[in-house]
């Protein structure tokens, strides 16, 4: 078996797919590279796995790929919804130029490419409920427009150039490892460092705002197993519907509620914020990838918030520290 690269992987996801990813297929295939520099707390084994890459240089990418005999690439670098709203020139060279940089190199080096894309793909004119797997796609965000685009340029590679390249549409994703960095979905992870802490929470969407979520375990495992899958039955490369929960802040603070019981949640809507998430959908159907690989989440709401809980208060300090009741 060929290596695997993960680019951008002291992000959010990188920071639980990467032990994911070493725990299935050994340390030593797995090379993590990012724009920034090793973090000292980074879970990545050995620190020779560690390859420095901007993924907007296309000869750092190729250098990389052909000196670490890389088969397949997780390419995770990408700005998020609320950042690349406020950079949009860099958030269309990173995430649209990047991806390109990253399909070009697999091209010459025929490797295998997964690309995360996301709610954000859709637009204010996409059925809102249950949104189909192929339905209208017209973002009216920067970040929404270079996942949209995204996905069109990874079906073209796949149809133009026979790139076995594959993709999710992923969720909000709540990590008790890593924090998000500018996304519009992060109040589901801050909720939880605040619960905590101070017993209160201010967010920035307003309460009944309901969109899908996952728990990282569960998107790891996505991502292992969409990669892994037989690529005949595959109806869809670019990319599948998937989800775990259609929540709501007024949701997930009665969930926190029942484990810290005096917990409050206040609200400051940052309109910015909630534009994005009123043009996203409230809820995928990922019916698709339940047939086509056979998809299932396994954490909800009430499992993945205890989780949460029972991590983070391992690691959590703060004025108040109250220890979360069992549910
Ligand atoms: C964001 O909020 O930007 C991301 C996403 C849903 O793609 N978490």
């Amino acid at each position: 078996m060929r290596n695997i690269l993960v680019t951008g992987a002291f992000g959010q996801i990188g920071s639980e797919l990467i032990p994911a990813l070493q725990q299935r297929y050994g340390a030593a295939q797995i090379i993590v590279s990012d724009i920034r520099m090793i973090p000292l707390q980074a879970h990545i084994g050995a620190e020779q796995s560690y390859e420095h890459v901007d993924c907007t240089q296309p000869q750092q990418i190729l250098e990389v790929v052909r000196r670490r005999d890389i088969g397949t690439i997780y390419h995770l670098a990408a700005l998020l919804s609320a950042v690349a709203e406020e950079r949009p020139h860099l958030a269309w060279s990173i995430n649209m130029g990047g991806l390109y940089n990253v399909l070009e190199a697999a091209r010459q080096c025929q490797c295998r490419v997964f690309f995360p894309s996301s709610i954000g793909a859709f637009g204010p004119s996409t059925p809102r409920d249950h949104t189909p797997q192929v339905t209208v796609q017209r973002p009216t965000t920067m970040y929404g427009v270079t996942k949209a685009a995204g996905e069109l340029l990874c079906d073209y590679y796949a149809a133009r150039f026979g790139l076995d390249v594959r993709g999710l549409r992923l969720p909000g994703l709540i990590s008790y490892v890593a924090p998000p960095g500018g996304g519009t979905t992060d109040y589901a992870v801050e909720i939880f460092y605040q619960a905590l802490r101070y017993r209160h929470y201010r967010c920035f969407l307003g309460p009944a705002t309901r969109l899908d979520m996952m728990y990282m375990p569960d998107a790891s495992r996505a991502m292992i197993e969409l990669m892994e899958a037989d690529g005949g039955p595959l109806r869809h490369r670019n990319a599948y519907n998937v989800t775990a929960m259609s929540i709501s802040p007024e949701d997930l603070a009665g969930e926190i509620r029942r484990h810290i019981p005096g917990f409050a949640i206040d609200y400051q809507v940052d309109p910015v914020r909630q534009s994005i998430a009123d043009s996203w959908p409230r809820s995928l159907d990922d019916s698709a990838a339940r047939e086509d690989w056979g998809w299932a989440p396994r954490f909800d709401l009430a499992t993945m918030t205890a989780d949460m809980l029972a991590r983070l208060s391992e690691t959590v300090t703060g004025p108040e520290r109250p220890r979360p009741e069992a549910s």
